[in-house]
């Protein structure tokens, strides 16, 4: 075996979007594409010879070609050791947990999360680093300005049969390959963290639940501890064989995507818990019988009941989400006395929040939750939160969320997403929306809605002091509803327009409004200030969750 280095040129748009780089399969596919990067992302970080790498992706197609390229690009690049996951297996959580269990010196995770896969569809990586978060935005950028660049890699001549699907340890030229159980470090964090007893004990007791794995790569988490360590009976886990193209579904878990999980969900026969993760198991969807949790409710309930679950006794330093999650945290932030950070979309940003002990739960409205025990969201760990909360307490789902509610207020909240809108029509629309800002603070908009003040969210990272701008337009009311537009920095067509709408009623009495007709004011408005209709050339949005 020997180490080539061959000649490139760059690629123009190797730019990591809000969580690494997406493209389609077909543009991954083009000789030297994925080696480009990887190479780019190897020579921006300095020290990484004789150290170890974690390695793994969500199982859609391609995974696997890419797990053998990168083996051989890690040898070729001094890494001494790389973890990879049994069959090129890791969930994003799962390679958090593991760089961080094990000292390692960073990861790449293949996957494009959400984003339908299949070879028609997309893919993705994207680099952590030895906290076991996303890298920030500076590391990033660093590795964009080299992927412009570049103009040789690193690859040791080892051919394509790296056996990767048999645990144990193996060496490709200098370097050690250890290939490990996706499931069992994850595993065992969990038992650390919940109540597994009660947990065991809410399923001997009869109740039932479902969790849909959407044929991504929580099946094999989700069996392992639900139908494994915690005894719920077979077939509790749906889906839960990781296929290369999510049986042709959107691997995302909302009422949009989840429909088989959704009408199980409904009716007198219904299961008592319903749940559902992404591709990349980061993401959560939680059901109750007939009823449906917001993530950013998710979020506060989570916050609110924290100390019930063995792994948060302590209670919260903070809790942190992102600017379009609703305001539900907030009140009960203050409810404990704890700081509520609120940052760009991205679990990027929650990174340094985290590391320096100032949160310890975070959550974004795009049903991503999760804490300090990793530096991702973490789709199994939300539910096995609710599942203990469920086996503590002894209530419902929908008890849980309306008592919260009566508590604190309902925080109505949808999101609508207009998706493939040429993308020159999407900047047009964002560039008037951020011209007419000066003008729109005190506009009143009917219906009692005034704008109070209206501005593009800009971050100052606390920790660092880095500074994001142009994080999303938002329009702040006088009531303190809000409407946010931004675009999606994950899709690979066109582009997709977000638009989140929040508004608040302390009212139990008003608890119970269907959500698209309690916020038909705000979506009235968000078309009227922003011309969504005008520039998409579409009647609605494609997506509402
Ligand atoms: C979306 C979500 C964002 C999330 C990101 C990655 O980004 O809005 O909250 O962090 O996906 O999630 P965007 O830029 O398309 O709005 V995952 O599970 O796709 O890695
Ligand atoms: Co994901």
């Amino acid at each position: 075996m020997s180490i080539q280095t061959v000649p490139t040129r760059p690629f123009p748009g190797q730019r990591p979007g809000t969580s690494g780089l997406r493209k389609k399969v077909v543009v991954f596919q083009q000789p030297h594409y994925l080696e480009n990067f990887v190479q780019a992302v190897f020579d921006t970080l300095p020290g990484h010879e004789g150290q170890t790498l974690v390695l793994g992706g969500d199982g859609r197609f391609h995974n696997r070609v890419a797990v053998c390229t990168i083996l051989r690009m890690a040898a070729a690049n001094g890494f001494a050791r790389v973890l990879v996951g049994r069959g090129g297996l890791l969930s994003t959580p799962a390679v958090s947990a593991v760089i961080r269990g094990r000292g390692a010196f960073g990861g790449l995770i293949l996957s494009a999360s959400h984003n339908p896969g299949g070879p028609e569809g997309d893919f993705g990586i994207k680099y952590n680093a030895a906290n076991g978060g996303p890298a920030p935005e500076k590391l990033t950028e660093a590795i964009y300005a080299r992927s412009t660049e570049i103009a040789e890699y690193r690859i040791e001549d080892a051919g394509a049969d790296i056996d990767f699907d048999t645990l144990g340890t193996r060496t490709l030229g200098g370097m050690t390959v250890e290939v490990i159980d996706p499931v069992a470090d994850y595993a065992e964090l969990m038992q650390q963290l919940f109540d597994f007893d009660a947990m065991r004990a809410w399923f001997a007791a009869g109740h039932r639940m479902r969790f849909d794995a959407m044929s991504a790569v929580s099946g094999p988490y989700a069996r392992a501890i639900l139908e494994g360590r915690l005894g719920a009976p077979a077939g509790t886990v749906i889906n839960g064989e990781p296929l290369e193209d999510f049986g042709g579904h959107h691997p995302d878990p909302n009422p949009a995507h989840a429909a088989e999980l959704m009408a199980a969900m409904s009716g007198p026969g219904a299961p008592d818990f319903g749940a559902a993760s992404d591709g990349d198991a980061d993401r959560n969807m939680i059901l109750g019988r007939d009823f449906v949790v917001t993530p950013s409710d998710s979020l506060a309930v989570l916050a609110e009941h924290a100390t019930q679950v063995p792994g948060y006794r302590a209670g919260l330093a903070g809790i942190a989400r992102s600017m379009p999650t609703s305001r539900a945290a907030d009140k009960v932030a203050a409810a404990l006395g704890i700081p509520c950070h609120e940052t760009p979309t991205g679990w990027k940003f929650f990174g340094n929040l985290l590391d320096a002990g100032q949160a310890t739960l975070c959550g974004e409205e795009s049903y991503g939750t999760g804490s300090n025990h990793v530096r991702e969201k973490d789709g199994l760990w939300a539910v096995l939160f609710w599942l203990n909360l469920l086996a503590t307490t002894g209530r419902s789902v929908e008890d849980l969320v309306r008592a919260h509610w009566a508590r604190f207020g309902r925080h109505y909240y949808s999101r609508h997403d207009w998706e493939g809108i040429p993308s020159e029509r999407a900047d047009a629309l964002m560039a008037e929306l951020r011209a007419s800002l000066p003008a729109l603070a005190g506009r009143d908009c009917g219906d009692g809605l005034r704008i109070a003040s209206a501005d593009d969210f800009a971050y100052t990272d606390p920790v660092d002091g880095s500074v994001s701008t142009r994080q999303g337009v938002r329009l702040l009311f006088a009531d303190g509803s809000r409407i946010v537009f931004r675009l999606s920095g994950t899709g690979t067509e066109g582009a997709t327009l977000r638009v989140y709408l929040e508004r608040f009623d302390a009212d139990p009495a008003r608890h119970d409004q269907p959500v698209q007709q309690a916020l038909g004011a705000l979506i009235r408005i968000a078309d009227e200030v922003a011309g969504i209709r005008r520039h998409s050339g579409m009647e609605g949005p494609t997506v509402v969750t």
